[in-house]
């Protein structure tokens, strides 16, 4: 089962615009032209959402609904600037990022730079990181595919953070207003209201068939996504800077075929990574952590990339006789690769394009 989870910063622009100027903090904030513009909402403050206004809306409407609110022009190299640094955040940990817009991004965890199997410890570590590099909220969504985790990071905002597993899909698919389904807008929306599906409930009511009949190829979309399907990957666009696996031993080691048999096997689980995203790489990196901490790493170039198992294992075999203080324990082993090649036919361009 795959480990996705959907990132969305709260108030986005709003919240930037509190942070330059604190002053704002509680008020009505409504960032677009002004009042008495043609300009429309960029977003407002979640207290200005309480009279009504939202993203999107004539700014004259939104100063009938909300006069006492107070109108800013958008900041776009500020929201750029924050944009940048959560992509940074993302970026450590996991490289198959897919951002959405500039305060959202698709993150694939199933494996990841840290290695940590628990999707829920890394959603908090990113939201603490955003916090930590932008002084703004975030509300993340954690679950087995897009569809999913895009509706859980809607569930608590702001600030949230939700789960969506296969136990509790059903309930909260079932329950969710039909307007709420991702990929289903107003004009979708109020066609389903009139055939009588308001909530995914309704809409699970519906066959396969009738449902492509009436909304084409969206419609297998939707029987599929209100049962919990979603097969879409998280495409980055980026070419990922470099790939490795890593393993902290659950004792620290001072035998050399010991280190050798957990390289062979550090190997094996980059190789097959590798495979899977068909990367080669030309420059080969070996991690090495002492117990007390002291990290080392050491690297060697080749003359052509490579994926090739033994090539790698022979490479990282020699830094580590190379470069081990065998006086001294080791705590973790990583190997990794980069200077990445991305192999014949499977650029990201023509991932892509498939899709
Ligand atoms: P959203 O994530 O849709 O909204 P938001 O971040 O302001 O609020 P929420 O807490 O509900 O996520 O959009 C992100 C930014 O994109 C938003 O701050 C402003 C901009 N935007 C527009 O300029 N016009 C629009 O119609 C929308 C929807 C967003
Ligand atoms: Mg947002």
């Amino acid at each position: 089962m795959r480990k996705i989870i959907h990132v969305d910063m709260d108030a986005f622009y709003a919240a930037i615009e509190i942070r330059e100027n604190p002053s704002l903090k509680g008020k009505c904030l409504i960032v677009g032209g002004s009042p008495n513009s043609r300009g429309v909402v960029s977003t407002c403050s979640y207290e200005a959402r309480k009279f009504g206004v939202h993203s999107a809306m004539p700014c004259s409407q939104a100063w009938r609904l909300c006069p006492q609110a107070v109108f800013v022009e958008p900041n776009f190299v500020l929201y750029k600037e924050a944009s940048a640094k959560i992509r940074e955040v993302f970026n450590r940990y996991t490289p198959l990022v897919e951002p959405i817009s500039l305060d959202e991004a698709y993150l694939d965890v199933t494996e990841n730079l840290i290695n940590e199997p628990d999707s829920i410890v890394i959603a908090k570590r990113i939201k603490q990181d955003i916090l930590e590099q932008t002084q703004l909220t975030c509300s993340v969504g954690v679950s087995f595919n897009k569809f999913l985790a895009k509706i859980g990071s809607e569930l608590r905002k702001p600030d949230g953070l939700s789960q969506i597993t296969p136990e509790n899909a059903p309930e909260i698919l079932f329950s969710l207003p039909i307007g709420k389904f991702h990929g289903i807008g107003n004009v979708t929306a109020a066609k389903m209201q009139k055939m009588g599906i308001h909530t995914g409930a309704d809409l699970h009511e519906w066959s396969a068939v009738d449902l492509v009949s009436h909304f084409g190829k969206m419609g297998m979309f939707f029987y599929n996504v209100v049962r919990g399907i979603d097969e879409r990957e998280v495409i980055s666009y980026r070419e990922p800077k470099s790939i490795s696996c890593e393993h902290t031993f659950n004792e620290d080691i001072s035998e050399m075929g010991e280190l050798v048999q957990h390289l062979k096997e550090l190997v094996e689980r980059l190789v097959s990574r590798m495979n899977n995203k068909q990367i080669q790489g030309k420059n080969i990196m070996l991690k090495i952590k002492y117990d007390n901490f002291e990290l080392v790493t050491r690297s060697v170039s080749l003359n052509q990339s490579t994926a090739d198992k033994k090539i790698i294992l022979k490479q990282a075999q020699k830094l580590l006789v190379e470069n081990w203080d065998e006086s001294r324990k080791i705590r973790l082993l990583g190997v990794g690769l980069s200077r990445l090649d991305l192999g014949s036919g499977t650029s990201n361009e023509q991932l892509f394009l498939d899709i």
